[in-house]
């Protein structure tokens, strides 16, 4: 939202206040806040206008202006009621020099996961991918990936759901077998020495029945949560930009959450498969296996979980 714009909402916000003094406190016309009070209710908030002045009653749902207000991180939001995949669109902003831009969408009519597999869109569940570009080598990337995994587990946990972190980007909730609540997929391009721009996707599963879902897949709906997607967005959003802070801080977070840790894992690499016990993550998101006396570091692959040995 415009700078200007967002100070007229939190203005109205404190309301009830009347159009001049707006004006005064933020040093615009009272045709300029006339013309913000407008633009606000297209976008869906309701201001009443009373012999005391303006006053905020309604918010929207879901969309732009209202997450962007709720948000402390300093993200712009770009949202679309339907998309083909917001990875996709915040690729092409990022492609156009933009940053710190939170494409967010309703629903995904062409989802993606990791490897080209699809992820599962439909209304109702949190489709968000943030354009970044930070100042790290190329190889440290994946400590964004666990970043966000820790944000979206902890943003369930306020909805009360508790879930755990399978490595690396799946969030998931344990019950007779693990069933996932989100996913985090990671696209980035990167010089020799710095990463030019990232792009941080997340999808999850939030006001969606099963049925649309894939089988081993759960939501918050299904778990009994609470199902305000805004509410999830910004406390996913504003734990994201917390943890990100301190890149070094982000592993301590991600071990709280690990479901793979202690766990025998079986883990398919570019290189063939690993099997052993699953001891400790490193920085920047390193997998260490101890397969069978062997200390094995992984940094991509597909971490399956496995019945003790
Ligand atoms: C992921 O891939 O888990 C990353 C998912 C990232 C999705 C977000 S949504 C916003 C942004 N825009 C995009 O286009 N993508 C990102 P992966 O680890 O490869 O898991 C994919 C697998 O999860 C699929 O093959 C299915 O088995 C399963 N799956 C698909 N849709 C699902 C859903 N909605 N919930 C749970 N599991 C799902």
């Amino acid at each position: 939202m415009q700078e200007t714009r967002r100070r007229v909402l939190d203005a109205l916000d404190d309301g009830p206040v009347s159009g001049p003094t707006i004006a005064e406190r933020l040093d615009i016309s009272r045709a300029a806040v006339w013309k913000h009070v407008e633009a606000l209710r297209e976008a869906g908030f309701e201001i009443d206008s009373g012999e005391d002045g303006y006053r905020l009653t309604a918010v929207p749902d879901y969309g732009a202006a209202t997450i962007e207000h709720a948000v402390d991180a300093p993200y712009r939001i770009e949202y679309h009621a339907a998309i083909d995949s917001t990875n996709r669109r915040a690729r092409e902003l990022a492609a156009e020099g933009a940053s710190d831009v939170a494409v967010v969408a309703g629903r995904q009519t062409g989802g993606r996961g990791r490897l080209d597999r699809t992820w599962s869109s439909p209304e109702g569940g949190v489709y968000v991918s943030l354009v970044l570009r930070p100042e790290v080598p190329p190889a440290h990337a994946p400590v964004f990936t666990l970043a966000a995994a820790v944000a979206t587990a902890d943003a369930a946990s306020a909805a009360g759901v508790d879930p755990t972190i399978k490595w690396p980007n799946d969030v998931l909730v344990p019950a007779a077998y693990e069933r996932k609540l989100a996913g985090v997929l990671t696209e980035m391009e990167g010089e020799a020495d710095r990463v030019s721009w990232l792009v941080v996707g997340v999808g999850a599963n939030v006001d969606v029945a099963a049925e649309e879902l894939p089988r081993a897949a759960t939501s918050l709906r299904d778990l009994g949560g609470d199902l305000d997607r805004r509410a999830f967005l910004v406390s996913l959003l504003d734990r994201f930009y917390e943890l990100t802070d301190d890149l070094e801080g982000v592993l301590e977070a991600w071990r709280e959450r690990s479901g793979t840790l202690g766990r025998r894992v079986r883990v398919g690499t570019p290189d063939g498969s690993v099997v052993g016990d699953a001891v400790d993550v490193e920085f920047p998101g390193t997998l260490v296996v101890d397969a069978d006396g062997d200390t094995v570091r992984v940094t991509v692959g597909d971490c399956e979980h496995l019945r003790p040995a």
